[in-house]
């Protein structure tokens, strides 16, 4: 956003929790557009203020408990900052007649699709039906969104995009958390069969969407957002192995995740004609540029991987 709109002021409220990673915004820290605020966004007191200090003109909700593992373990943080603090974010832009407000969902507020029926593709219109206490907690946050948009005329939208990969991804997420056990000779658990299926989208293309939603969207929209990029995890894992140049051997099948959804994959028609937003990176490079930089950024992860990541990461893989 600050190289693409140079003249807009950003400011970022994140609580840092352990997926959060100020080292991730290192090269802007002294940008003087922007300016980073450590908080949590379920603070009702604190965003109010911020906003009444601010006034902004926009507000974009990133923040999340994104993972799906950790939601099975644990739902209740889940419902805490994907639920009340988008209902937060959204009285506070009430409050102080915030121009617009975008939501960053998901795919997974649809559920899933059958592995056999390769014809269905996920629709904005299709019902909500969502399987793991995160996804119900994105679909709650969504529904809230359209009731405040419709009640109260709050100027908002919503995306729902696909798997995300890239730099920078906290290394629990499957392509992530694959890259540094090869690269640690580390067994790679595969869920199940390995036949489930994700479609895949480089990070920076799902960003791109977003900034277009977010001045040309229209208000009460939702615009999904994937780029036909669809992988069963095993072809993932290869993928990675084969650029790293590991063996297939280090495959270990684990028991599968609780209520594991088949297959998502997106219809990006929508954003398509009435954005024109297309997907630019493919997965080939994509997924090359983003072993590339693991590989170059071991500062980065090491600290992760060494930290209080360790506790979760060896109770979740110590067996497997
Ligand atoms: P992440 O878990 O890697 O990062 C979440 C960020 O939110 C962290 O910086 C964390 O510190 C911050 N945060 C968490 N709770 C907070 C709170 N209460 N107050 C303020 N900040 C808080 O998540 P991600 O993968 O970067 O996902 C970002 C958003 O995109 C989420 O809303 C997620 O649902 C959505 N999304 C992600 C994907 C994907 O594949 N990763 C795909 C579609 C949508
Ligand atoms: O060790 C693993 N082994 C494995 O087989 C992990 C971590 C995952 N998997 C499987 C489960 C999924 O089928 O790989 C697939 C991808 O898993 P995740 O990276 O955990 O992503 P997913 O559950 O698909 O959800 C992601 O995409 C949608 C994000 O975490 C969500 O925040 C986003 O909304």
């Amino acid at each position: 956003m600050l190289k693409n709109h140079p003249n807009y002021k950003i400011v970022c409220l994140d609580l840092l929790t352990y997926a959060g990673n100020l080292e991730t915004l290192e090269s802007i820290m002294d940008n003087p557009n922007f300016k980073f605020v450590k908080g949590d966004i379920t603070d009702r007191e604190l965003v109010f203020e911020l906003f009444e200090k601010e006034k902004f003109d926009a507000v974009v909700n990133f923040a999340a408990e994104s993972h799906v593992d950790r939601s099975i373990e644990n739902p209740e943080i889940f419902l805490k900052t994907n639920i009340l603090g988008t209902q937060v974010l959204m009285d506070a832009c009430r409050a102080f007649d915030t121009k617009r407000f975008h939501q960053v969902s998901t795919d997974e507020v649809y559920g899933d699709l059958p592995l056999e029926r390769l014809d269905l593709f996920f629709t904005e219109d299709m019902p909500i039906k969502a399987s793991s206490p995160y996804s119900a907690s994105k679909a709650a946050a969504d529904l809230l969104v359209l009731a405040y948009c419709r009640t109260y005329n709050l100027p908002a939208t919503i995306s729902r995009c696909s798997n995300n990969y890239g730099p920078y991804q906290f290394p629990e997420k499957l392509i992530p958390l694959v890259i540094l056990r090869a690269l640690d000779n580390k067994t790679i658990p595969v869920y199940g069969t390995g036949e489930n299926v994700r479609d895949w989208l480089y990070v920076e293309d799902h960003c791109r969407a977003i900034d277009l939603i977010l001045h040309d969207g229209t208000i009460g929209e939702v615009y999904n957002i994937g780029g036909h990029n669809e992988k069963t995890n095993l072809e993932v894992v290869k993928t990675i192995l084969k650029e790293l140049k590991k063996p297939e051997s280090l495959i270990t099948f684990v028991k599968d995740r609780a209520g594991h959804d088949l297959r998502y994959a997106i219809d990006p028609s929508k954003i398509h004609k009435e954005l024109g937003w297309l997907p630019t990176t493919n997965f080939d490079d994509g997924i090359k540029r983003t072993v590339q930089w693991y590989l170059a950024n071991k500062n980065w992860w090491e600290k992760i991987i060494n930290g209080e990541y360790r506790n979760y990461y060896e109770r979740m893989y110590a067996e497997k």
